[in-house]
Formats: C-alpha cells, structure tokens, sequence
C-alpha cells in the first residue's frame, strides 16, 4: 500500500528546505543550529496536513504563501522540540534518531536555536505578505498568520506545555482526566489544528468550514498524542528515535494511565473515526487527507 507521509517526505522537505535560513559570517553560529534541528528529520505531518487541507478547497496551484506557511509551520514545531528537549524541561539527548540540538551544540544555543526558529517562522511570512500580497489574498493570509500565533502561543501549545511542565517539576501525578485533556488540547492538538485551518483559509474556506476544519483537527491531534503515549510504551528506540518508557520512567500520568491500553487503542480508532466523518459535513473529498489520517492511528514512529 502506498504511503503518503513517506512519498510526500522529498517534496515537503524541499519546501521547508527552500526558505531556511542563509548564514554569513557571523550569523552562521545561530543558522547552523537552527538549520540542524529542521534538518535532523520528522514526519513533516503537520506542513503535509496544511498542503491537503489547502487541496481539499481548491484545484486552483498551490502558492508560495501555502509553501511559506508550511515551512513556517514546521520551524515553528520544530522550535518547541528544541525548548522541549533543553535540561531544563525533558533534558533529552536523542530526538529523530539524532543528537537533540542541545546535545549538539549546547544548552544555550539549544535555546537560541529555539527563539531563532520561532521568530523566523514569523519573518518567513510576514516578509512575503508586506511585499507581494493584494488585498484579497493579504486577507486571507493575515487570518492564517493570526491562527498560527495564537495556536501557537499562551492560548495553544505553550500553555499546554507550560501545565505538563508545571505538574512535571512539581511531582504532581494525581492529576485529572481533564487536566491531561487540557495539556493534550493544546500542546498537542493546538498545532495541527492550526495547520488544517491555515490550509483551509488558504484555499478559500467559509468560516463555518475552517470551523469545521478545527473540530476534525482536533480529533487527529488527540487520537495522535494517544497514539504517542502508547507507542512510548510498546515500540522501541530505533524505531522511535528516541528512549521509550519515558512516561513511567518520569511518573507522569498520560491518558493511557486512566484508560488502559485496550481502551486508549479503541480511543484512538473513535477519534480518527469521528475525525473522518465531520470531514464529511464539509461535502468535498480529499482521499489522501483521510488516508493520512488512517496512517497516523497505525503509524510505528
Ligand atoms: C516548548 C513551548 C514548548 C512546547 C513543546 C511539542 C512539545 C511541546 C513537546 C514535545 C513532546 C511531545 C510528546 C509533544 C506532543 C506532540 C508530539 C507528539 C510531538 C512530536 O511530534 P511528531 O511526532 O515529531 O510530529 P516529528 O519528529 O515527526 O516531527
């Protein structure tokens, strides 16, 4: 059966290759940390989402602003990956199989690499959208730019973060169903809504569409760190490219914990189930999203 997280691997990656950015003198000591970290690897689902997002709304070419989000997008996860694995968070030393950014070039460039990323995921776009953007497509464009801070920010991925990191550091693993939900919502979930959304804007969605977009979005992204925190358990290392048993290693409660394994791999199944059929609501087919979202619930990494 075909794959289209790894068929697609080539031509997400020279998008995401295209707008990095250029070293010089002494600018290169940050470029080639952050280029390393892009570089180190991934799924890329998140850009891949967006671009199959944008095709679910329109035929019409794909354009360089969709391309500069997807790269954006990616900088932007790929930033919190590097913040996630520094000593004073995870302190992790392998991440895709490779040294962690910080393992690499240390701590402090670990977060310099990290606020480097962020804010150049923001040039990328902003740049473009000053300079060669009409009003309708600056528009469209300005929204998509509004979704992915927000998402990305205290009211998405850093506030999910910042709650497992706040019961992480202080011991607590007598937390709530809900609690967890709230951290996977949002420094799960919160990204890879922002890139069905984006995409969907892009593409010419109503607002009742990127709405319905967000929901479906949300299902993926909880069915995918469910998926997360039970590969953590019954992979292994190579395959992963990084330790598993992290979670029971480091105490920490998952929803795989309250559940059970069977429960949380039927939890999975529902959600990409329920995913798939508000995906429906909006009356246009995109077979390869759905597949994507198939392959996600059986991936092995
Ligand atoms: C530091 C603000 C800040 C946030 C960090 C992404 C994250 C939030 C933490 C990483 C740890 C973790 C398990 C997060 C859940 C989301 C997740 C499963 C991230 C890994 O994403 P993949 O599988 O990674 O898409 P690749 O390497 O394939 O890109």
């Amino acid at each position: 059966m075909n794959n289209p997280i790894k068929d697609k691997n080539a031509e997400i990656n020279s998008i995401i290759y295209r707008y990095l950015p250029k070293s010089d003198k002494y600018t290169e000591l940050i470029t080639d940390a952050m280029n390393y970290s892009v570089q180190a690897g991934g799924k890329r689902i998140r850009p891949i989402f967006m671009q199959e997002a944008y095709k679910l709304f329109t035929d019409q070419e794909e354009t360089e602003t969709l391309h500069r989000f997807m790269a954006a997008m990616e900088y932007v996860h790929t930033y919190s990956l590097c913040h996630d694995d520094l000593p004073a968070m995870d302190n992790d030393q392998y991440r895709r199989g490779n040294l962690t950014t910080h393992a690499k070039f240390g701590e402090a460039f670990g977060i310099l690499a990290g606020d480097g990323l962020l804010n150049y995921a923001f040039e990328v776009i902003s740049e473009y959208m000053a300079n060669n953007l009409d009003y309708s497509e600056l528009k469209k464009a300005t929204k998509a730019f509004n979704i992915l801070t927000t998402k990305a920010g205290y009211k998405g991925m850093v506030g999910g973060q910042t709650l497992d990191v706040y019961f992480d550091k202080n011991k607590m693993f007598d937390q709530k169903q809900e609690q967890i939900n709230f951290i996977y919502n949002n420094k799960t979930a919160a990204l890879i809504e922002a890139s069905f959304m984006i995409g969907a804007i892009l593409g010419g969605a109503s607002e009742e569409e990127v709405q319905i977009m967000e929901k479906v979005a949300n299902n993926v992204g909880m069915a995918f760190q469910i998926k997360d925190d039970l590969l953590d358990i019954t992979s292994t290392q190579e395959v992963l490219g990084k330790p598993i048993n992290s979670d029971e290693k480091n105490g920490k409660k998952t929803l795989v914990s309250f559940l059970g394994m069977e429960e949380a791999e039927r939890l999975v199944e529902q959600l990409s189930k329920d995913a798939i059929e508000q995906l429906h609501l909006i009356g246009k087919r995109n077979e390869t999203l759905e597949q994507i979202i198939h392959l996600l619930i059986n991936r092995d990494n």
